[in-house]
């Protein structure tokens, strides 16, 4: 059936995608992970005013070459964070080795514009905290701009100061800029070990057919089968790519007004991103700072659509990630330790989530997660399926319940300390 599917979404192409056995694999381990930390880091961060911020403040390609001097990031320590992921319950991460501003953070051998190179940090961060992660037993996948600020092949090329706009659109030289993009994706998939996705943002900068898109990822397929190919361009997904991202937003529910994805949710695993703070990249001035209540009703909503849910830290420019960052991550951990049996491993529940409630399920358990505490008694209707029995997943208390016309009514527990209060519902 999914291959019917892609090909009535795809179209008649010639050499339909065919997932290798390694790669299914790897979807269903990436569909039952449920969180991962995705983490912007980069020469920007020096500056506290974001990832945008070389395009915001209009910084010159001069200018912004001074930056990557001043990212000396002593108390980086690629083991701490592994811990505090691993900490958080989180079962992959997402780290930006290379964002718009086209910084390389890793020892790239196709760029001088790199961590090694440029900064008197002189190491290799993507080395470092691949290799620290595994050890936890995390998996890895790269996050990579398409759109280049910085190069002078990539066209309209090198940014002079003007806005994107301002880029000098007569120069230029894209085949050799796409070589260059294959070339460091060649090198980041065959020196780090296994990486288990590539994490493409900035399609929108050019037309669809200029990235070259069939030809890249067969080249990643190629050079490490498992590896999960996913772009964030808000569109259905294309050919050749293994999960559908949802960036700040659910699936189907397109707040963001970016792209079709509310029309386009597809059958690929799924996932959704979101911050901690108000910003992706470390910003000094942030004053947004999600409540450990935001940010779990994120996670719980998303596995309720049956998405993953990859939550973005912002580390400062001294390789510290803040301290609020950390605390909704070990708090997150705290809840997953004792809930992650309704969260890991489980499939939308049925019924797409509401502010009240969400559903997630794993064969005939359904895990009913009431969002509003206060709430006394709560009404779903249209259940696909017959509810048996209500408990409490703490306790096992019976809950009282009717269930006509497969339309569920039943009345809450007096709210609990719980940042969730969780029922079990056993279906037929
Ligand atoms: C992108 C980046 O520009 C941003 O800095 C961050 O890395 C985020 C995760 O991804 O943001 C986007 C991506 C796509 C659109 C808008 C913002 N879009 O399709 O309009």
């Amino acid at each position: 059936l999914a291959l019917l599917i892609g090909s009535f979404s795809y179209g008649y192409s010639q050499q339909q995608y065919q997932p290798s056995p390694e790669n299914l694999k790897n979807r269903e381990w990436f569909e039952q992970s449920r969180f991962g930390v995705f983490i912007h880091w980069g020469v920007y961060s020096v500056l506290g005013d974001g990832e945008w911020v070389m395009n915001n403040q209009n910084i010159s390609l001069d200018e912004y070459a001074l930056l990557p001097k001043f990212f000396n990031p002593i108390s980086f320590d690629a083991k701490e964070w592994a811990k505090l992921f691993k900490q958080a319950g989180a079962k992959y991460i997402t780290f930006t080795t290379r964002h718009h501003d086209g910084f390389a953070m890793w020892n790239s051998q196709t760029s001088d514009y790199n961590i090694v190179k440029k900064s008197p940090f002189k190491r290799d961060i993507v080395k470092e905290l691949v290799a620290a992660c595994h050890a936890e037993g995390i998996k890895v996948m790269f996050y990579y701009s398409l759109l280049d600020w910085n190069r002078n092949d990539y066209l309209p090329a090198g940014k002079t100061g003007g806005g994107i706009a301002g880029r000098d659109s007569t120069k230029g030289d894209w085949n050799h800029y796409v070589q260059f993009m294959k070339s460091q994706l060649t090198e980041l998939l065959t020196s780090y070990g296994q990486v288990d996705g590539i994490w493409f943002d900035g399609h929108w900068d050019k037309p669809k057919e200029d990235w070259h898109f069939k030809e890249i990822y067969e080249l990643i397929h190629k050079l490490q089968p498992q590896c999960l190919v996913g772009n964030n361009h808000h569109l259905a997904p294309f050919e050749g790519e293994d999960f559908q991202m949802f960036e700040r937003d659910l699936p189907g529910e397109n707040t963001t007004g970016f792209g079709t994805s509310a029309h386009d949710v597809g059958k690929l695993p799924k996932e959704v991103c979101g911050t901690i703070a108000g910003s992706w990249g470390f910003e000094l001035k942030d004053r947004t700072r999600k409540s450990f209540r935001e940010v779990l009703t994120y996670l719980v909503k998303a596995a309720g659509h049956g998405s993953n849910l990859l939550l973005n830290v912002g580390p400062m420019p001294n390789g510290e990630i803040q301290d609020y960052q950390q605390d909704r991550l070990k708090d997150l951990g705290k809840w997953l330790a004792v809930y992650g049996e309704t969260i890991y491993g489980t499939e939308a529940g049925g019924v797409p989530p509401t502010d009240d409630y969400a559903l997630t399920r794993k064969g005939n358990q359904v895990y009913l997660h009431i969002l509003k505490p206060e709430k006394k008694e709560l009404y779903i209707a249209k259940l696909p399926y017959q509810v048996k029995k209500v408990k409490t997943f703490i306790g096992n208390k019976d809950i009282k319940f009717s269930n006509k016309d497969n339309s569920l009514r039943l009345d809450l527990p007096a709210s609990t300390d719980e940042a969730d209060l969780v029922l079990t519902l056993t279906i037929k």
